[in-house]
């Protein structure tokens, strides 16, 4: 029964050799690999007739369908290539063809103007030990609202206009949920950001968008001032820009800090002049921060008394507006590859 099977291989060895070497072109070699070595080819069907031999023998005729698929496979490449040399050596001598003449341009892919700026942030804030985490989208009331002591009543809730989910669950409005999830999993004190999409059911014009991206930074120490969160921004707006841009800095209510700021931003559009992006008014909302509210300290389960912390909550596709002077906030989501092209590096 081996010895049987075993030349049954060495004649199916020799047998796809020869067809192989007089393989005519690529399409009759294509048919060949498929009858020798295919899910339903010879070999494989030789190996399954292994099955009835004793346990002994197995190894040596498994040995050999081995060395017979390798055999037929290197028969098999070797001519593949020996036909491809032909083909161009066919090509060479035709008086038709035109080496000079233009390949097809293919695509080449740039990263989306969003992507880039959030990996330079992330390098940035990474230098300065920051970690970097992942929230989820679609959130609880808790988290978006509550914890951020937001409560129901609350008429904050209305600053924000909010897609509810049937199953109760809401699409975040902001990263901010991201900050009561990370006090709860990292121990104090701790620093970090977390880049994401936030949805607001807005009506969308040159800067509003009802999908848009923030990053949320936090950091949670024992004793923290605003002037080293001022400090910061001003690190993350320059080392971004990577140009001087005339920022202001006014109060700004948000019932998670206290107190809190609005980091605007000269319109880096119209120079301050006026236009749709900044309503004309030459300034633009850019980095809403301040100091974590003691309500928001203890939902996350640190005590006030004991540790303190700023954040912000930065709008990026707004910066990447700035960044690239995009007079429109609707190209970012346009998924228009002109647009995105614009941004290909090297
Ligand atoms: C917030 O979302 C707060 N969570 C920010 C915050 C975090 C404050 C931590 C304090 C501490 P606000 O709704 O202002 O705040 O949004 C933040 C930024 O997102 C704005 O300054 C703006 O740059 C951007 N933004 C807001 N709405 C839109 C929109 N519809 N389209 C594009 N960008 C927007």
């Amino acid at each position: 029964m081996l010895e049987q099977l075993v030349q049954q291989l060495d004649e199916l060895g020799q047998r796809a050799d020869d067809a192989v070497t007089t393989a005519g072109d690529e399409d009759a070699l294509r048919k060949l690999e498929i009858r020798f070595l295919g899910k339903k080819g010879a070999v494989t069907a030789a190996m399954k007739a292994m099955g009835k031999l004793a346990p002994g023998d197995r190894p040596v005729a498994g040995k050999k369908a081995n060395e017979v698929r390798n055999l037929i496979t290197t028969a098999i490449d070797s001519r593949r290539s020996s036909l491809e040399a032909d083909r161009i050596q066919r090509l060479c001598v035709d008086p038709h063809f035109d080496a000079t003449l233009p390949t097809p341009r293919r695509g080449v892919g740039a990263l989306h103007p969003v992507t880039l700026i959030t990996q330079h942030i992330e390098d940035v804030f990474r230098a300065m030990g920051f970690h970097l985490l992942d929230y989820p989208e679609v959130e609880t009331e808790f988290f978006n609202f509550d914890g951020l002591n937001i409560p129901a009543s609350h008429p904050a809730r209305d600053m924000q206009d909010t897609f509810w989910l049937s199953n109760g669950l809401l699409l975040r409005t902001h990263t901010s949920p991201g900050q009561v999830r990370a006090m709860r999993e990292y121990d104090a004190p701790f620093r970090a950001i977390f880049p994401g999409k936030v949805y607001r059911f807005e009506e969308v014009d040159a800067s509003h968008e009802h999908t848009f991206h923030q990053v949320e930074g936090l950091m949670i120490e024992r004793d923290i001032s605003v002037a080293n969160l001022i400090d910061s921004m001003k690190i993350l707006l320059s080392e971004i820009l990577e140009r001087e841009a005339t920022i202001r800095l006014r109060p700004g209510y948000f019932p998670f800090v206290e107190p809190g700021f609005e980091l605007d931003i000269q319109c880096q559009v119209c120079g301050g002049k006026g236009c749709a992006v900044c309503k004309r008014s030459g300034w633009v909302e850019l980095l809403p921060c301040g100091l974590v509210h003691p309500n928001v300290l203890r939902h996350g389960g640190l005590d006030p008394d004991e540790w303190s912390g700023w954040a912000f909550g930065l709008g990026l596709s707004r910066l990447v507006m700035m960044k690239y002077q995009i007079e429109d906030i609707r190209h970012l989501l346009s998924g228009d590859l002109r647009f995105i092209s614009q941004f290909r590096q090297g």
